[in-house]
């Protein structure tokens, strides 16, 4: 295994950070920024409706998930739109989806305002997650870089 050194997290983070083929299964607007059976309930409610679009033909988006120490970034894979962008800060309750290795789902909280999102991987979930988790620990310890004062 890689030993996770403070560079060596540093580098991984470090401008576009990584990337991963993923689907999104949904958004949903929940009341809180956590809670277990807020969260279960949620994510039920999502793969029910999975599964009615499905029924009906339709296919879950294809994105890219992009994390780094500028945050969460998911990205259209068609457009290559950037359609969510979630600062670390905001992001909390990263939760595994027991019925399924390849799900997860965090909540983004904004303005007073809390989304779950749920998304499946092209692979297992674990290796995302972990990075989510590590990225935000080390943001969570780095000092705001003070901004270059403007001299005339
Ligand atoms: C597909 C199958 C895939 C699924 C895909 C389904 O159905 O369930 O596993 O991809 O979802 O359409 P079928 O076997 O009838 O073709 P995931 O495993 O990534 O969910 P999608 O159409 O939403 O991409």
């Amino acid at each position: 295994a890689i030993e996770k050194t403070p560079e060596y997290l540093a580098s991984r983070f470090r401008g576009d950070g990584v990337r991963y083929k993923a689907k999104l299964i949904g958004i949903d607007e929940v009341p809180a920024s956590q809670g277990d059976k807020m969260c279960l309930d949620s994510m039920m409610k999502l793969k029910g409706w999975e599964v009615a679009g499905r029924h009906q033909g339709q296919h879950k988006q294809r994105v890219w998930l992009k994390v780094s120490a500028n945050g969460v970034q998911i990205i259209d894979e068609r457009t290559g739109a950037v359609e969510h962008e979630h600062a670390l800060e905001k992001v909390s309750s990263l939760k595994k989806d027991h019925s399924d290795p390849r799900s997860f789902t965090y909540i983004y909280g904004h303005e007073g305002t809390f989304k779950l999102f749920y998304i499946k991987m092209g692979n297992l979930a674990d290796p995302v997650m972990e990075d989510i988790t590590d990225v935000c620990q080390i943001v969570s310890h780095v000092e705001p870089v003070p901004e270059t004062p403007i001299t005339q």
